[in-house]
Order: C-alpha cells, then structure tokens, then sequence
C-alpha cells in the first residue's frame, strides 16, 4: 500500500469520526407509562432535549421555575427545549404531578 493511500484512508477515519460526534443531535426523553424516561439527563449549555408522548394520556413537560411549558402533549407529539445556561432544571407532568424529570446543564 503507497504512502497516499494510507493517507487518504486516514482522512476518511477522521471524517467518519467527525460525523459521528453528536454536538447537534437532540437528547430524547420518552413519555412512557406516565414517567420520563430517562428520568434524569445531563446536557451540555446550548443542547436540546426533545420529549416524546408515547403514551395514549395527553402529557405535558413544564419547568418547575416556569422558564419552560409545552401544551398538552398528544400520542406522539413532541416538545423541544434548548438550555442556554447551566443548572439544575427539575420539571414534572401539569396534569400528573407525580411524574418528574430533572435536566442537569453542565459544561462538559
Ligand atoms: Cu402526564
């Protein structure tokens, strides 16, 4: 194998790595059975995290500080939420408020 080769091989690894990394891809959080699951996640600053009702109950995701609340969340319907700053951001179902979730925001 010539020198080149190697080398073009070499770049391909890097750029199948490279498009691996998930940076932009949403963290999913599924409704499921009237819980989040996972129930706790950690993110970095500037990350989504999408939820996703499996359920047939409508569900709602809501921020235990109101900086966040979806609508009623029907079978399937998805909520988004991206988190800017660092912290600890507990939330919980509006309608059942037994269900909770925590999101931590960390730097990593
Ligand atoms: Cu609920």
């Amino acid at each position: 194998m010539t020198r080149t080769w190697m080398r073009v091989l070499g770049a391909t690894a890097a750029l199948a790595i490279s498009t691996a990394l998930p940076a932009a891809e949403p963290i999913t959080v599924d409704i499921v059975k009237f819980a989040f699951t996972p129930k706790e996640i950690t993110v970095a600053p500037g990350m989504t995290v999408v939820w996703i009702n499996h359920d047939e109950t409508p569900h709602t995701v809501a921020a235990s500080d109101h900086s966040f609340v979806s609508k009623a969340l029907d079978t399937n319907d998805r909520y988004e939420h991206t988190f800017a700053d660092e912290g600890d951001i507990p939330y919980y179902c509006t309608v059942h408020p037994f269900m909770t979730g925590v999101v931590h925001v960390r730097k990593p």
